[in-house]
């Protein structure tokens, strides 16, 4: 038995041998919580939250993109496909000057995690011989270090730990019996072998998914189950709502209802209490009362700053506001 066959409601995959974990969730499980009256659910899923984090404190993370565009993959919600005709500019690798730079800026603006994302399918050496420096001088501003550079190979994983590496980013993203659907270049299971190679290596997870791709309730329930039985749970897990980038195949997915949304927010936290979860893209479309909302749900982290990777956030300047009328801290 491998480490996720037990776990996924999914027939065994091939990822290297560990020792499988309980199930914990079952998909009929997360679903039955989806199908509870949203009073009942928002209720269990604060009682969870303040039994394991302040409930009105939110940790912030900054992001900048590294490397953009003109990837191989074919993810169809992402800009930065080169399969695709998008908006997004290529830019090569940056500078390392560049990026400790974009960090000192995150960090005096208060972001304690400091996160740096590439397109790419995977790393090279010679880009990992960057990264990794970049990670070093980040590392020494006393921020927070996390990358998301795609699929890894093995000794890649140990690199970027020793180089002071806290947190790699690297999400399920849908359902494992919808990613087929949404890309084809890369399988559910190289996103596990992956995140088995970082969790051995000792760097932190940071992983969660995108909703609002066409997916069924059923599709969401499965993620938040597959998430929740990785062995540990992941110590971050981002949620995305689809950004609709014009020129991908999802430009015109029909956009998810909003308590929908917060189901999945509830379920995330109910399901992971430990974890945080993050409110991530899609926060500059959504209403002040619509995120307060979620935090009560139990989301407990954001991207802090004015860009994600090649969309708008909802903004530094607008957070604070926001974080000051609803009495939230920062941590
Ligand atoms: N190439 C690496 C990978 O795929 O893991 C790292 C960068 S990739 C852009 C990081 C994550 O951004 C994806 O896993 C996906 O969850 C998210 N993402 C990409 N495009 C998005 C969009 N249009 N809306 C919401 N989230 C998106
Ligand atoms: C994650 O889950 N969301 C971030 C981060 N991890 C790397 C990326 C969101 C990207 C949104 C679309 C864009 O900016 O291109
Ligand atoms: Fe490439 Fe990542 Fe975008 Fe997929 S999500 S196309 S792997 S940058």
């Amino acid at each position: 038995m491998n480490t996720f066959a037990a776990v996924l409601d999914t027939p065994p995959q091939t990822v290297s041998p560990v020792a499988p974990a309980p199930a914990k969730w079952s998909v009929s499980k997360v679903e039955a919580l989806f199908q509870m009256p949203l009073m009942d659910l928002l209720d269990r899923a604060h009682q969870v939250h303040k039994e394991n984090f302040n409930p009105n404190e939110v940790q912030r993370s900054a992001l900048i993109s590294i490397k953009t565009g003109g990837c191989s993959e074919d993810c169809s919600y992402c800009s930065q496909s080169a399969r695709y005709h998008t908006a997004t500019e290529r830019e090569g690798l940056m500078q390392v000057e560049d990026v400790v730079k974009a960090a000192k800026e995150a960090k005096a603006n208060g972001a304690t995690r400091f996160c740096m994302g590439a397109a790419w399918r995977g790393p090279k050496e010679k880009q990992m011989e960057v990264v990794t420096q970049m990670i070093r001088e980040v590392k020494a501003l006393g921020m927070e270090t996390c990358v998301t550079l795609g699929m890894l190979k093995e000794g890649q994983a140990e690199q970027l730990k020793e180089a002071g590496l806290d947190y790699y980013n690297h999400n399920l993203d849908t359902d494992s019996e919808f990613y087929a659907n949404l890309i084809t270049t890369h399988t559910h299971t190289d996103r596990l072998n992956t995140i088995d190679l970082v969790r051995r290596a000792g760097i932190k997870i940071c992983s969660g998914g995108i909703l609002g791709m066409g997916e069924s309730r059923r599709n969401r329930a499965a993620l938040v189950a597959q998430l929740a039985n990785l062995n540990p749970p992941p110590d971050s897990v981002p949620i995305n709502n689809l950004i609709p980038i014009p020129g991908t195949p999802l430009a015109d997915a029909e956009r998810l209802d909003n308590f929908e949304f917060l189901r999945t927010i509830a379920a995330a936290r109910i399901a992971m209490p430990k974890s945080y979860v993050r409110l991530s893209a899609g926060r500059e479309s959504m209403s002040e009362e619509f995120q307060a909302l979620c935090f009560f749900a139990g989301a407990n982290s954001i991207f802090y700053c004015d860009k994600l990777l090649t969309a708008l956030n909802a903004g530094t300047n607008r957070d604070a506001a926001l974080f000051e009328k609803l009495g939230l801290s920062f941590v």
